[in-house]
């Protein structure tokens, strides 16, 4: 992070001394910023002629945390301790200029200076959590001593970044000066305060607030029981809680012992480790290797969408979000008709929910415009067709569009597994083909899988991956190969979950070993859910798979309250017999005895094979990083964050016990397994996964 030019310059400007960093990008608290915040506060109170010292930014932010580059690593210079001490116990006040956004340890360098000012735009937060961390330098403590426990409770658990009108109303922040005039403001604040022989307000010292929230335990007993779910299978919220008990428990330095031993046993953690992967896997995501970051992109003013279905309706309601108008387009009105009104439902929901209001779904229903006519799409700089999974219909659909769209326009397909380069070959522009393959429900899912064709041209990629950004999207970029990188790898698992059904194990086995894993739902509940006869038809079934006879049972999931379970009227989910009668009858047809499979076997056989298929993804260059791979699953599938996606695992298991079980596993793993040659040889080398190069 060291930038060339000195990370700090102090001038003294009249009876006040400016201590200014620059460290680019963030001034995060590098051991050359911890050194330039010490010398730079002492030099300011030896200097008799300062009264008042103002610690301000330059570039884009206040310090926006610790160094997260360092973690891990042996400590270099002063530790952050001796400059914010150097700070709190100035003999002179010390202000601190928010701009941008002061987190983590940036804030908790505020935090030790006796006032704050920010500009309108700051932003203030703790978001250790998301990193699987608490804040480590006394923001555990320092933070509730302002705002409260319940506040505290809410910014610590959430890492959520609360604006300066909100900071000021809480005291986080003394004061709020214009946009632009922070420097100045703040050095007026410094005067006054000088003038007014204002205390050197010490945070630590604060404890009205302590000893209120100490009457009424039940804060954290609440906030815990409503946040359950939420925090399911994370350590970090916990451990955030815990500190704050010790702040309203304990005195200061006590509770500062709490936050160093659970930020020590954090630090040192699996999860935290995976979460720090992830922060800087999804700035990665973004970069890819032959495409200059400053590409000249396609401008994308005006979008189509064809199809106004369940997708194309979510599709469209991204662009209308950030004020990008569309045209949806059909082939009858009432689905026109049917997609616009669950698009306006969707929109009037969120508003109900007090997330967006009545005028805001005006503004965006007013930017969605319906047609039967696919000219009317001629002037789009990017059109995005949803229609069937069917090939011949979709290159049907985009031999029109070649005809249709103007020149340098963007004709992107969805498909969630088809070929994008047989798609391509129905136009005579191949290049300005591109996947864009969203996920159910469009308007929600964060991933985009942006599919590169052979023959795709780069400022169309390159344009796709950012109009991802701009919608909300991360998005991560897939060669072409069926499934792309997600649902490919969706199959290695389903194949043995499905398999170990014939081997002796249950629907409810299988998924509550995911579930205790940390995804979301388990692989028979969720086929339960989006219902067992996406796909089938009576017609061309032949009882072929334990699927296809409970569908032929019309056991077709939660909507015929039958499905692999059975469901009570609440659609609560339980073990089914007659499920259980199905499956043993296939298993025993197939010639298998059943066994009694352990937890560790099902965990195993379900997720190796997908470590292996990312490596093969890898090896064949579909995906350009491991950590592409592990996006696409964290905020596609629900793998959960705190084991960094699939290939993290697979590292932090060690590749070599995942090749020597698979080896174990392998006649059981069913034809369609091949062994990845990267990840036998990455295992025999003792090497990891994130770090092959694309
Ligand atoms: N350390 C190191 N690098 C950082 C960094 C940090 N804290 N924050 C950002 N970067 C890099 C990032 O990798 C990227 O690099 C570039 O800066 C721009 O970031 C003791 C333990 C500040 C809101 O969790 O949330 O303090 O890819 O692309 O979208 O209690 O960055 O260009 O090479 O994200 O404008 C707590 C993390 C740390 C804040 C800006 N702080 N950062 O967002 O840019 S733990 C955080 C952010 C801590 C203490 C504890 C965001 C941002 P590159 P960007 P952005």
């Amino acid at each position: 992070m060291a930038s060339a030019e000195p990370v700090s310059k102090l001038t003294i400007e009249g009876d006040v001394a400016v201590l200014s960093l620059n460290s680019p990008p963030v001034n995060a608290l590098s051991a050359a910023v911890r050194e330039a915040i010490l010398n730079g506060v002492r030099s300011a109170v030896e200097n008799p002629a300062v009264k008042a010292v103002v610690l301000i930014c330059e570039g884009r932010t206040f310090i926006a945390g610790a160094d997260i580059t360092e973690f891990g690593k042996p400590p270099k210079g002063p530790s952050l301790k001796e400059a914010q001490d150097a700070i709190e116990n100035a003999p002179k006040p010390v202000i601190a200029a928010i701009h941008g956004t002061a987190l983590g340890g940036g804030l908790e360098v505020a935090l030790c200076c006796h006032y704050r000012v920010a500009v309108p735009s700051a932003k203030c937060g703790l978001p250790e959590v998301n990193l699987g961390l608490l804040p480590g330098a006394g923001g555990t403590q320092r933070l509730p001593r302002i705002v409260g426990a319940q506040k505290a409770l809410e910014m610590m658990t959430s890492g959520q970044h609360v604006g300066a009108k909100q900071c000021l109303e809480m005291g986080l922040v003394d004061e709020i000066v214009a946009e632009g005039d922070l420097r100045a403001g703040a050095i007026a604040l410094a005067r006054r305060i000088v003038a007014e022989n204002r205390p050197l307000k010490k945070v630590r010292d604060l404890n009205e607030k302590m000893l209120a929230d100490r009457a009424n335990p039940a804060i954290f007993a609440d906030f815990r029981k409503a946040n359950a779910r939420k925090f399911r299978g994370f350590l970090a919220p916990e451990y955030n809680i815990r500190c704050i008990e010790a702040a309203v428990n304990l005195p200061f330095d006590e509770g500062m012992k709490v936050e160093r031993q659970l930020f020590m046993e954090l630090m040192q953690g699996t999860q935290s480790a995976a979460q720090r992967y992830v922060f800087f896997a999804e700035r990665q995501v973004w970069k890819i290797p032959d495409i200059e970051d400053d590409i000249e992109l396609i401008p994308v003013k005006k979008v189509g969408m064809i199809g106004a279905g369940t997708m194309g309706g979510g599709i469209a309601m991204n662009f209308a979000n950030v004020g990008i108008p569309v045209t949806l387009v059909e082939t009858k009105q009432e689905a026109l008709d049917r997609g616009l009104s669950v698009v306006r439902r969707n929109y009037e929901t969120t508003a109900k929910r007090g997330r967006l209001t009545m005028a805001d779904v005006e503004k965006r229903m007013s930017l969605l415009t319906g047609s039967l006519d696919l000219d009317s799409l001629a002037d789009c700089d990017l059109i995005i067709e949803a229609v069937f999974e069917n090939m011949e219909i979709k290159k049907e659909v985009f031999a029109k569009l070649d005809k249709i769209a103007k020149p340098g326009a963007i004709l992107a397909t969805n498909t969630s597994a088809l070929n994008v380069n047989e798609i391509a070959t129905a136009v005579k522009r191949p290049e300005a083909v591109v996947g864009m393959h969203f996920f159910s429900p469009a308007n929600v899912m964060r991933l985009l899988e942006v599919v590169r064709g052979d023959k795709t041209s780069k400022p169309v990629l390159a344009t796709a991956m950012q109009i991802g950004k701009k919608i909300g999207k991360i998005g991560a970029v897939s060669g072409v190969c069926p499934g792309f990188i997600g649902n490919r790898i969706l199959r290695a698992r389903t194949l043995q979950a499905q398999a170990m059904l014939t081997e002796g194990a249950m629907p409810w086995d299988i998924d509550k070993v995911l579930y205790e894993f940390g995804l979301p739902m388990g692989p028979f509940a969720m086929s339960d859910l989006a219902g067992l006869d996406i796909g089938w038809s009576k017609e061309t079934s032949k009882s072929s798979t334990i699927r296809e006879v409970l569908c032929e049972m019309d056991r077709r999931g939660q909507k015929t309250g039958a499905g692999y379970y059975d469901y009570d009227e609440q659609r609560n989910a339980r073990p089914s017999p007659v499920t259980e009668k199905v499956i043993r009858e296939f298993a025993a047809k197939a010639g298998n005895a059943p066994r009694t499979i352990t937890e560790q076997e099902i965990l195993e056989r379900c997720v190796y094979p997908m470590i292996n298929e990312g490596a093969r993804i890898l090896e064949e260059k579909i995906a350009l990083r491991a950590s592409d791979i592990d996006i696409v699953w964290i905020n596609g599938y629900g793998w959960p964050v705190y084991r960094g996606g699939p290939m993290f695992y697979g590292d932090t298991v060690g590749l070599a016990k995942v090749v020597a079980k698979l080896k174990e596993y392998q006649p059981k793993l069913g034809p369609e397994f091949v062994l990845s040659p990267l990840l036998e040889r990455l295992a025999a080398e003792g090497k990891r996964l994130q770090d092959v190069k694309a």
